[in-house]
């Protein structure tokens, strides 16, 4: 999963960056300058692992990751400057966005529009995701009615198709409904996945509190229900989390439990990030691995072996399955097997989260 952290300049980003990378063992970059691009990987903590990796003493144990990117300044973003700058690849391969939002006040940092409005700022940056969105359709537009008449009639339908595709987006956003939020068919998906619309990736909102302030929620913050629907959320003082995330563990749990601080940022927004996605962990096992893979909850079996190697969805048999809680009471695959908990499942069985799955395929 790889998340790209924008928001309004100043706003925490790589603040937020560095509460969310540093310390774990294999985070890179976060040299802390404000002009070039951090990039940092994340375990996803899974105790499913631990155990297994108990029962099994494999070579190696693989946690899901998650990867951050930080966006220097102002690329990362604002309407002035766009996005369509040196970063846009970054920002069209991302699997979702942490949209950093100030909360915090501090006369050290002014704000570059003067005040501190989360509501405003958050409703902004949503905006320009949009905005983005709709200039790369409109050249779209224009430039497929341009080689309309040059098209051989044979192939005019299809590119009729995909002007028709490309409106009905643009007016949706003309409306202000982001991307992931639009109904399309299949074909008119993989029409617009060509243009790796930005507001069709999911969002989470990290709202940059005071220290001890209270949390905040986009529910309570009466933007347009339209923009929210479905963003993600979680509400920290980065500054705070940055500074925990570069004391050893020991000391930083004692410095939460001391100050009331909740679950670490890492978590937190770990787990929304799984939430908003609707992402699972399924685990396969062996003598030479252990390992937790990320997909979206119920996708079939046969994709989801081909996450673990494309070559597994041609030869895909089937799938083996069995809940890591029914592992985890009988103790065995042989138990599991007696006791019928291992089934066989097909291509389109759609995979739970910790599911242990073996794949049986033809290669
Ligand atoms: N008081 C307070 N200051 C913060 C907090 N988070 C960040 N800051 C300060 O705000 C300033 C900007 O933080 P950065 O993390 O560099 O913000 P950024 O979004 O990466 O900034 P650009 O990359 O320049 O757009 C720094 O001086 C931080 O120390 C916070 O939670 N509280
Ligand atoms: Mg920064």
């Amino acid at each position: 999963m790889d998340i790209v952290i924008i928001g309004l300049p100043q706003s925490g980003k790589t603040t937020l960056f560095t509460a969310l990378t540093l310390g774990k063992s294999d985070a890179s970059g976060a040299s802390g300058s404000p002009t070039e691009m951090h990039l940092g990987a994340v375990k996803v903590p899974d105790q499913r692992l631990d155990h297994l990796g108990v029962i099994y003493h494999p070579r190696k144990i693989v946690p899901a990751e998650v990867r951050y990117t930080d966006l220097p300044g102002p690329e990362g973003m604002a309407r002035s400057q766009g996005i369509s700058g040196r970063y846009r690849n970054a920002l069209q391969s991302a699997t979702a966005f942490v949209i950093v939002v100030r909360a915090f006040h501090s006369d050290a940092v002014p704000h570059p529009s003067g005040t501190v409005d989360p509501a405003r700022d958050l409703e902004a940056m949503l905006g320009e995701l949009s905005f983005a969105d709709l200039e790369v359709l409109e050249r779209a537009s224009t430039r497929l009615a341009e080689q309309f008449n040059k098209t051989k009639p044979a192939d005019r339908p299809a590119m009729a198709r995909q002007k028709e595709t490309v409106d009905k987006a643009r007016a949706g956003l003309e409306n202000g409904i982001p991307v992931r939020r639009q109904t399309f068919t299949d074909s008119e998906r993989a029409i617009l996945l060509n243009y790796q619309l930005l507001s069709d990736k999911n969002v989470i909102a990290v709202f940059n509190t005071d220290e001890g302030a209270d949390d905040i929620r986009i529910a309570d913050l009466d933007l347009d229900a339209e923009l929210t629907a479905g963003v993600g959320e979680v509400s920290i003082s980065a500054r705070i989390e940055a500074e925990l995330a570069m004391m050893d563990a020991e000391e930083a749990d004692e410095f939460r439990a001391d100050f009331g601080l909740g679950e670490p940022a890492t978590s937190q927004v770990i787990r929304a990030s799984y939430d908003t996605l609707g992402l699972v962990s399924f685990l396969t096992v062996g003598d030479d691995e252990v390992r937790a893979w990320s997909v979206p909850g119920g996708m079939p079996a046969v994709n989801a072996a081909g996450v673990i190697h494309t070559d597994f969805t041609r030869g895909f048999i089937r799938a083996e399955v069995i809940a890591y809680d029914d592992f985890h009471a009988c103790g065995s695959m042989a138990q599991g097997r007696k006791e019928g908990l291992l089934r066989s499942e097909g291509k389109t069985y759609p995979v739970q989260d910790g599911d242990i799955i073996n794949f049986l395929v033809n290669t």
